[in-house]
């Protein structure tokens, strides 16, 4: 697959829904042994597809994300915290967050006029730092080719439900790792210096150092959490088990895009424990999926990293047809590729 090509666009929204409809089956528990994962993916292919596996707020929210920046052929404010309100309106059931339901019912409020405001309300003035900015984030790399932009607008789009520089900056993070695999090239060792750098510049403002010394995380908190993945990459081997303690698996940014990164990087090599059948994308997303915890959240932003990286050529038919929602994902995965090679061209 060449660089920005149509396949790395079709990857990165059908991998991200794949992540969110397999990964929904084990959000929430602690452990989930390697042979569940397995026998729940190898259900897929004895079924006949149809969109039997519903997507959660990950892919609710992401679906919003990109209906917007295609109806205005950029980013919107009004117009995209318009939609996430309105689509939390229409299907509450999708799995929110506790906190975020709160952001929309004001959002929803005709007297509100600074569609910022509710979230900047969140956990006492704080802000959320929850990974509900993060999980949307990756159709920006696919509607900006200038890095300046991806960063700018996957922030911005976060920052209408989650204040907190330690969910933003999850978001923009996220949308990077997007970004980079997207234009292919490079090795685990420079993706990650790219990211590394990228988000030191970004955890250098003021808001950043003192919300992550509020939260008493220390300086530089992603870009840390960066380091420890390369780490683990450099080892031999490492337990699923040090994987969740030092890079966690939970609900808040910090304890799962870095995580997520770690998966994509992982799976770039077949692993003993997995089918030595499945391709990368496939691994990636039962690896995620064998962390347990946030699987859903974690599955979908390993797998849209991964579809960027690999393209549409590794998601399996019967995976993708079980999916709800996935002819509209292909569909206007071409019209975001459209998007981006008329900005590429300078339009
Ligand atoms: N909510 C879930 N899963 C829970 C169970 C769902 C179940 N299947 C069901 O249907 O009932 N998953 C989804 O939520 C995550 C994204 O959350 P988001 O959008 O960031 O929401 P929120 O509410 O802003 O933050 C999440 C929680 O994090 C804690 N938190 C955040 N900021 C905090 C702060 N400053 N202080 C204290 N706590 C803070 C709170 O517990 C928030 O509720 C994804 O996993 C998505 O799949
Ligand atoms: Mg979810
Ligand atoms: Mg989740």
């Amino acid at each position: 697959v060449g660089p920005a090509s149509l396949s790395r666009f079709r990857g990165t929204l059908t991998g991200a829904l794949l992540g969110d409809c397999l990964g929904a089956e084990f959000e929430g528990a602690e452990e989930v042994p390697l042979d569940r994962v397995i026998q729940h993916l190898g259900s897929l292919e004895e079924n006949r597809g149809d969109g039997i596996l519903q997507y959660s707020d990950d892919t609710a929210m992401t679906r919003c994300v990109v209906q917007s920046l295609l109806s205005r052929s950029d980013f919107d404010d009004m117009d995209m915290a318009r939609r996430f309100a309105e689509e939390y309106r229409r299907s509450p059931h999708r799995g929110y967050g506790a906190g975020v339901i709160r952001v929309f019912k004001k959002l929803l409020n005709p007297k509100c006029s600074d569609v910022f405001q509710p979230a900047r309300e969140q956990f006492n003035g704080k802000g959320s730092f929850g990974n509900g900015g993060a999980m949307r984030a990756a159709p920006f790399a696919l509607a900006y080719p200038d890095i300046h932009d991806v960063k700018k607008y996957a922030r911005r789009c976060a920052q209408l439900t989650h204040a907190s520089s330690l969910g933003y900056n999850g978001a923009v993070l996220q949308a990077l790792a997007v970004h980079l695999a997207l234009q292919g090239v490079m090795c685990w060792s420079e993706f990650l210096e790219v990211l590394i750098q990228e988000m030191e510049v970004v955890e250098g403002e003021q808001k950043s150092l003192s919300d992550a010394r509020e939260l008493n995380e220390g300086d530089y908190p992603f870009s840390n959490r960066l380091r420890k993945v390369k780490e683990f990459l450099q080892r031999n081997s490492v337990a699923i088990e040090e994987v969740v303690s030092e890079l966690g698996n939970g609900i808040a940014a910090l304890h799962s895009v870095p995580t997520a990164i770690f998966c994509f990087l992982h799976c770039l090599e077949p692993l003993p424990e997995l089918p030595p059948h499945y391709n990368g994308l496939q691994r990636t997303i039962a690896y995620s999926l064998a962390l347990g915890g946030d699987t859903d959240t974690i599955a979908t932003m390993a797998a849209a990293i991964a579809g960027a990286h690999y393209g549409i050529e590794q998601v399996p038919d019967d995976w993708k047809n079980c999916c709800e929602g996935f002819e509209e994902t292909e569909h206007w995965a071409e019209r975001l590729y459209d998007l981006y090679q008329f900005r590429a061209r300078g339009g």
